[in-house]
């Protein structure tokens, strides 16, 4: 069964000026818990003390879900993550070229000390905390680094190894440059040393491919999934939470485990706290997703809605809707007539032709018609000017 990690709260805490406060970060926990993600990375720590207090509460909040902390691979960052009560610790340090010498500038074994050092000290704290190590920038690390470092990771008492496409490099595209292909090796190597850690996945969205890398691990058979709401993070960000359940719900029929009915007010909180608008046309949330507009199309789901929607919408406790504008016809007129009350002016044919031009008129404003609001004052001039005749 795939596992969903979310990150909004550190990873998406990394888009530049997203600021959320304790208490926020708090209600977006409890939502993700609803909805049912089994691991939320709550932060880094060690960045600032009041996201240690934040991650503390959240780890005292009685969440069923795993509560985690990031850490960079150093002693005293551990010990504050530990000490916010968290059941599930992440550690990152890269084994590439660039980053042993030109960054950390030691070499590879001095590096993996380090990493075994950390996490035998972390694995002393807490026999039952689940330890990830992340070889950061694995895809574009050798494979042979990784391979050393995740093997001595694992010996010294990570469950997990995460495998981050933290610059959105990999694509399904080239099979020696796809997370499948990474998810089956490092799999297989360790498997030969008799290691069998989770595999994760971290895939960020610097080409447009973050998802459908996450796909492409899932059918590797990776085992957890890192997710943020909105897709939030660091340049592009990384897998969006929604994008990804609705994809694993529509393939494994893993849908069932999962409250879909909270994305909508999850993703609302999110955008506000984070001062960041979901756009429109966002699958699932945005405004857009389930609203019908060109004449064909009005005309086409009043008899029968899947033919223009392969989603259901009352998953996420969502209603379709109807848009009136340029593109509209006239059965989208009668539709949003029936809709404020007005069937009467509905069945006068002229009325509704003539309706319908001043609509056309009015939205090459840019905007819809608000049909609560706007048709109402529309209709009341078409029929003054009826009664005038
Ligand atoms: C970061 C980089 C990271 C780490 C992922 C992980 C990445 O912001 O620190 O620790 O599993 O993309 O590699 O998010
Ligand atoms: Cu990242």
């Amino acid at each position: 069964m795939i596992k969903i990690l979310d990150s909004t709260l550190r990873e998406g805490e990394q888009t530049c000026g997203v600021y959320f406060a304790p208490e926020n970060k708090l209600k977006i926990a409890q939502f993700l818990d609803g909805i049912g993600v089994d691991i939320i990375e709550a932060g880094n720590p060690a960045v600032d003390r009041e996201i240690a207090l934040a991650v503390t509460r959240i780890a005292n909040a009685g969440l069923k879900a795993k509560i985690g902390a990031h850490a960079l691979c150093r002693i005293e960052d551990v010990q504050i993550a530990l000490d916010c009560g968290v059941s599930f610790l992440g550690v990152f340090f890269s084994v590439s070229h660039k980053r042993l010498q030109w960054d950390y500038n030691i070499c590879l074994d001095r590096a993996i000390d380090k990493i075994v050092e950390v996490i035998t000290y972390a694995r002393e704290q807490n026999n039952s905390l689940l330890i990830r190590y992340t070889p950061e920038d694995t895809v574009r690390s050798p494979i042979k680094n990784v391979i050393e470092a995740a093997t001595a990771a694992v010996r010294a008492g990570a469950n997990i190894i995460s495998i981050a496409d933290t610059t959105g490099y990999t694509t399904p595209f080239q099979p020696n440059r796809s997370i499948y292909y990474f998810v089956k090796v490092i799999r297989e190597e360790l498997a030969k040393r008799e290691l069998y850690p989770q595999i994760e996945v971290h895939c960020h969205n610097d080409r447009g491919l973050a998802l459908a890398n996450a796909l492409d691990a899932y059918r590797a058979g990776a085992n957890i999934i890192d997710v943020s709401v909105m897709g939030l993070g660091e340049r592009a960000g990384i897998v969006d939470l929604a994008e990804l359940l609705i994809n694993l719900g529509d393939n494994v029929e893993e849908e069932k485990y999962w409250e879909l009915g909270y994305l909508k007010d999850l993703y609302n909180l999110v955008s506000e706290c984070s001062h960041i608008p979901i756009s429109p046309h966002h699958p699932i949330v945005g405004k857009n997703a389930f609203t019908h507009y060109a004449g064909v199309h009005v005309a086409a789901i009043a008899k029968d809605e899947e033919i223009y929607q392969s989603l259901n919408p009352e998953i996420f406790g969502i209603k379709s809707s109807m848009a009136l504008g340029i593109q509209s016809g006239l059965t989208a007129v009668e539709l949003a007539l029936k809709q404020i009350g007005r069937s009467e002016v509905a069945e006068n044919k002229g009325i509704v032709a003539k309706i319908l031009q001043e609509i056309k008129e009015i939205t090459k404003r840019g905007s819809p018609i608000d049909i609560e609001k706007e048709l109402p004052e529309i209709v009341d001039r078409y029929n003054i000017i009826a009664v005038l005749k």
